[in-house]
């Protein structure tokens, strides 16, 4: 697993050391790709926070990707949870606590409902990397999370895995979370924090989310990975593209053909690769591109 992994990677930094090739080929006319979508019968879609961030959801990178003085990133690692299982509680309610007062937007409709249209006559899947659950508020069905869900938890004694929708998921986290800069510490007992319910087991819950040096989930690894192995069209929305393994799924796609639009605000090191780029805000480039 690990080494196919690496051997990937080598194939996608060889594929990224040809971007000018792709890049006199990119093109950014939208009425040639929804030429392309038409006929596709294998489309996905892979998502990363920018297409959250019109709902109001802060992305992992760039200004909005800090909660209090830390990096977003440096919370999402095992070492992080272990050093202070209070400090990433309390940042992961204060995300639970966004992610469940915002609403879709444009973006994340306009892909459940090209689903609802095409979903007979295309095979259609969506492939996430957030975590914020708002693809499958929009209607999104053929849905696959690849780093997780805020909304699930996973014991780290029994390994159970529960959906939890509670506000807040435990007392000791009512009011907690606060985002500002100046607020220090946390200071949570680990007894207060959320505890598994199962009776004998008792273990420490954690947030049933792929952090930093975690491996993905297999099973849904591999669904991902069959997606992308098998679509004719994919659009990459909304990624910095950085973050493997999803980082290499798009240009793997384009390297064996299919053809791959990305939506973004700007360019990522993976825009080279791909047929089509199209910037702006994805809430009002999706609805264009998916229309019909
Ligand atoms: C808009 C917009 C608008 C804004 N419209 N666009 C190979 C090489 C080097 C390192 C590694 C490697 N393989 C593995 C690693 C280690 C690591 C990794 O990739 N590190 C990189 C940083 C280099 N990967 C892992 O650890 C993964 N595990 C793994 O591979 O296991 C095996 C292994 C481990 C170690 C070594 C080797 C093998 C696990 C990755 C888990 C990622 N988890 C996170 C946290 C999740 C939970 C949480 O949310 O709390 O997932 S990290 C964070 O990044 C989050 C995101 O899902 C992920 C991707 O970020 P995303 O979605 O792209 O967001 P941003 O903010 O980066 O970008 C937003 C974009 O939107 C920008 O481009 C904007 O311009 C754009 N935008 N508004 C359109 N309106
Ligand atoms: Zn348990």
């Amino acid at each position: 697993m690990c080494i196919s992994l690496i051997s990937s990677i080598r194939r996608t930094i060889v594929i990224c050391s040809f971007p000018k090739i792709m890049a006199s080929r990119q093109s950014s006319d939208m009425a040639k790709f929804r030429e392309k979508l038409k006929s596709a019968k294998d489309v996905v879609i892979l998502s990363g926070a920018g297409i959250s961030a019109e709902s109001g959801i802060p992305t992992f990178r760039g200004a909005g990707g800090y909660w209090r003085k830390y990096q977003a990133a440096s919370l999402a690692t095992p070492g992080a949870f272990r050093d202070s299982p209070s400090l990433v509680w309390e940042f992961y309610h204060y995300r639970r606590e966004v992610a469940a007062k915002a609403e879709p937007n444009a973006g994340h409709k306009a892909i459940a409902q090209y689903e609802a249209k095409h979903g007979a006559d295309k095979k259609v899947t969506v492939i996430t990397q957030n975590v914020d659950g708002l693809h499958v508020r929009a209607g999104t069905k053929n849905l696959i999370e690849l780093h997780g869900n805020l909304y699930k938890t996973r014991c780290t004694k029994c390994r159970e895995v529960l959906v939890n929708n509670d506000s807040p998921i435990c007392e000791a986290l009512a009011g907690r979370g606060a985002p500002e800069e100046n607020v220090r510490g946390s200071d949570i007992p680990v007894k207060s924090l959320p505890h598994c319910k199962k009776s004998g087991c008792g273990g420490l819950l954690r947030p049933h989310i792929v952090w930093f040096g975690e491996n993905l989930d297999s099973a849904v690894l591999e669904k991902a990975q069959a997606a992308m192995h098998t679509c004719d069209v994919c659009l990459v929305v909304g990624t910095s593209s950085v973050v493997y393994p999803a980082a290499m799924f798009a240009p793997q796609a384009a390297e064996r053909g299919a053809i791959v639009a990305e939506f973004n605000l700007e360019p990522t090191p993976a825009t080279p690769d791909f047929h089509f780029y199209f910037e702006g805000p994805c809430g009002t480039t999706l609805p264009v591109a998916l229309a019909d």
